[in-house]
């Protein structure tokens, strides 16, 4: 059976004992934390930043991603590699040149992500493919946790996972993953699902009660 990366989204964690939260769910079995990076620009929101990202690489030896919601993601991507991240998504949305910060990511010895609106098609993205090391599909529009799943993004799930082998890259989910999402993109082809508010957290049950279920 193929990995399933299952990448909580501090977002949703409680801020207050940020800290604490990540041994948590370091110990729970985190295989990758996620951290969204809005601009209030990109994304009617602003979350995270470089602060956040420095706190969480203290805390866990874990892989951390930073997700981009940000305009002109380029000469940015490096505050984040220094902050501590492991993968960098960008947005093809918000880059004129999204190859060449790809590969400048790859060339700081990070791993290279494309995260990729629900409405952005494979078409208009397939030429940055052989740059990712990680490509990460949204089920929502980005800004939000908690928000509801878009079904129709669930056939270019399936024909990106048609692309994984060609390309060479693993492919993620994020937005309104719940118990039920999940079984049904893994069985079509997705790696790896950002977990909120739909699977992880208020669920008022122990972290890793939830992620050993959800394995
Ligand atoms: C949304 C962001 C996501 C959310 C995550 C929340 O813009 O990129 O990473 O934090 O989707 O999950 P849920 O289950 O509350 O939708
Ligand atoms: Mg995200």
């Amino acid at each position: 059976m193929r990995d399933k990366l299952l990448c909580p989204s501090l977002m949703c964690a409680d801020f207050g004992r940020l800290a604490e939260e990540v041994k948590a769910l370091d110990e729970a079995g985190t295989d990758i934390f996620h951290c969204d990076i809005m601009d209030g620009t990109f994304v009617p929101n602003v979350t995270m930043g470089i602060m956040d990202v420095k706190a969480i690489r203290k805390a866990t030896s874990k892989p951390i991603d930073c997700h981009l919601m940000i305009e002109n993601p380029a000469g940015k991507v490096d505050w984040f590699i220094d902050a501590g991240a492991d993968i960098v998504y960008i947005h093809p949305e918000s880059e004129r040149y999204v190859a060449k910060t790809l590969a400048h990511i790859r060339e700081r010895g990070a791993a290279a992500g494309l995260a990729i609106n629900p409405d952005t098609s494979i078409p208009t993205v397939e030429e940055m493919l052989p740059f990712c090391d990680y490509v990460m599909a949204m089920t929502v529009n980005p800004g939000f946790a908690g928000q509801k799943f878009i079904p129709s993004v669930r056939d270019k799930v399936a024909r990106l996972a048609a692309l994984k082998e060609k390309y060479g890259f693993r492919l993620m989910i994020d937005g309104a993953c719940s118990p039920e999402v999940i079984r049904d993109l893994y069985s079509i082809g997705a790696d790896g699902f950002v977990l909120g508010t739909s699977a992880l957290f208020g669920k008022g049950k122990p972290y890793k009660e939830l992620l050993d279920a959800l394995r």
